[in-house]
This record gives structure tokens, C-alpha cells and sequence, in this order.
């Protein structure tokens, strides 16, 4: 099922058009030596980082405004993207609270990896904070002009990504290299797009369509003899997508069957890669939230 998702877009170009629209705000995350100051660099066109504040006069992350393709964004600055000669080596490593704090500044997390050595626990560890944060989320290999065997590369990734991450299924990869300068478009053209799906709005009527036809291929299972019900369901909020479901036996519905739901969703709604939530709620009658 295919469809223009009209809502968003409609939005998107109204906040572009804004005088005061501050552009999409994006954190690169990522362990240490991954390319993050590089890529930073790159996509600011200048030492820019040096301007940023002293360590130690402020711990807040701020927000480096850049052009791209016409395009305003803002970069998050951390003491992770710095130039390593104004600060110690001790702050330059990100510490997790300090990775929290950059990951709920940003709209999209840009996860960057070295596609050299690629997702390790570590990775994972960043990936998820982001994820539970319900930031939208790309993920950029960087140092691809290190690797030898592009193929094997991208499927291993994408392998590890399918088990360790499946609340991002089909999330944006885009193989960059910050030193070259090379595939920076093809990255932010993902930010874009990842930003994008985070801010749909699915119209409700849609939405229940889907649920009525979810539920009728596959129903809920039955909890103690008795099956929860979903009789309706719409979209509470953007950044990410939230749909209340509302139905009987709501807190009974598993695990299993949520994450059916949220796949399915976003299969049918073409929002790969989008961390998408579902609120369950309790509904006696049927008819009262309906419009
Ligand atoms: N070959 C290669 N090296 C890179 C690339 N990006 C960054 N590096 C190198 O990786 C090292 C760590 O980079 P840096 O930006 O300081 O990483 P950070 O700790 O994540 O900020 C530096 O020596 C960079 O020159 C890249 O695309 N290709
Ligand atoms: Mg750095």
C-alpha cells in the first residue's frame, strides 16, 4: 500500500519558509576516533568548532547554525566535536549523561561509526540511547575510503543492525568519507528523509483502515481465555510517530503483538528506520473518541 504522506510534507515546507525556522537540529554521536570532530569540520566548511565556548564555561550543548544545499541546520556542539588541542583528552571523551544531553537537543542523531572496525557494543549502547529517546536517526559509516570489500561491509552492518536494532528497522545507512569530503549530500539527503518520517501525521481514517485490517489477519492472542480488543486508534503525536490504540483488555495485549503492530505500521506506512510508539488505552465505548 502506497500513498503520499501529505500532512508532513505540507508542514516541512511551512517551517522552511518561517523567518524564524532554525533548520533541523543534528547530533553526531559515536565512540571516540570514529571521525565525528572530521565530519563536523566538513559539514560546517571551516574550523567553525573553534569558536565554540571554553570548556568549563558552560556544559550546555549549543547549537552551531550551518548552510547546506540552501538548507539551514543546526549541529549540536559537544566537547566530543572539538578540536582536541583546546580541551583534555578526559572531556573529549563523551560521557554518557553528556550524550543524553546532545541526543535530546537534536531532532536527528547521526550515529557515526568507523567502517573499519563497525558496530561494536559500544555502538549498540549509543544507538539505543537515541532510540529511547525517540530521536529519528541515520546511520553514517564513515572512513569508507579504508574499506577494501564494500559489499561484505555493508552486509555485515546490516546483519547486526536487523538483530540488535530492530525498533530502527530499515534505517538510512550512508557510507561517507569526512575526510574527503565525499558523500556528505547523500548523508544529509538522509537527515532530510529521516526527519521527515519523524514528523508524519497519519490521518486517522487511514490509521483505522490499517487497524481493522491488522487486526483482522492476525488478532490478538487470547490472555486467560479472554482476547483484548482494538476497536480504534490514532496519532497522538510526531517526533517520533505515537498512536494510542484504544480497545478492552489493553494492558493485556504482549509484547509480541505490539511489536507486530509497530512493524506493521511501519511497513504500511513507509517509515523505515522511525521509532514509532503505541499507547495502549483503555476504551468502554466504542464510539466516544470517533470523529
Ligand atoms: N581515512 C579516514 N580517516 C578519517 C576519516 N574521518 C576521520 N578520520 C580520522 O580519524 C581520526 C579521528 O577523527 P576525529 O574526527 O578526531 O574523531 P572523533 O573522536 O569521533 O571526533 C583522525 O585521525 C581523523 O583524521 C575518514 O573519512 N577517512
Ligand atoms: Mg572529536
Amino acid at each position: 500500500m502506497t500513498f503520499v504522506i501529505q500532512t508532513s510534507s505540507f508542514r516541512l515546507e511551512r517551517r522552511r519558509r518561517s523567518p524564524l525556522a532554525e533548520g533541523i537540529r543534528i547530533a553526531l554521536i559515536g565512540r571516540p576516533n570514529v571521525g565525528k570532530s572530521t565530519l563536523a569540520n566538513a559539514l560546517l566548511g571551516e574550523d567553525r568548532m573553534l569558536t565554540s565556548p571554553e570548556p568549563g564555561t558552560t556544559r550546555d550543548a549549543i547549537a552551531t547554525p550551518f548552510v547546506w544545499k540552501e538548507r539551514e541546520y543546526r549541529l549540536i556542539d559537544t566537547a566530543g566535536l572539538r578540536k582536541k588541542a583546546r580541551i583534555d583528552e578526559k572531556i573529549e571523551q563523551m560521557s554518557v549523561g553528556e550524550t543524553i544531553r546532545t541526543v535530546r537537543e537534536a531532532h536527528v542523531c547521526v550515529l557515526v561509526l568507523d567502517a573499519t572496525t563497525m558496530l561494536e557494543n559500544q555502538d549498540l549502547q549509543i544507538a539505543r540511547l537515541a532510540t529511547e529517546e525517540g530521536r529519528a536517526i541515520v546511520v553514517c559509516l564513515n572512513k569508507w575510503d579504508l574499506v577494501e570489500d564494500a559489499q561484505a561491509a555493508l552486509r555485515k552492518l546490516r546483519d547486526r543492525m536487523e538483530i540488535s536494532m530492530p525498533q530502527v528497522e530499515g534505517v538510512i545507512f550512508v557510507a561517507v568519507s569526512a575526510l574527503h569530503g565525499r558523500k556528505l549530500d547523500a548523508l544529509m539527503e538522509a537527515v532530510v528523509t529521516a526527519h521527515e518520517r519523524w514528523n508524519t501525521d497519519l490521518p486517522a481514517a487511514k490509521l483505522n483502515r490499517w487497524l481493522a485490517g491488522v487486526t483482522q489477519a492476525h488478532p490478538p492472542p487470547l490472555v486467560r481465555g479472554l482476547r483484548p480488543r482494538l476497536r480504534f486508534c490514532r496519532q497522538v503525536s510526531t517526533r517520533p510517530p505515537t498512536i494510542a490504540l484504544f480497545g478492552s483488555k489493553m494492558p493485556d495485549l504482549p509484547g509480541d503483538y505490539q511489536r507486530y503492530l509497530i512493524n506493521s505500521l511501519r511497513d504500511t506506512f513507509e517509515l523505515p528506520g522511525t521509532v514509532i510508539r503505541l499507547q495502549l488505552r483503555a476504551s468502554k465505548n466504542p464510539y466516544v473518541e470517533e470523529r
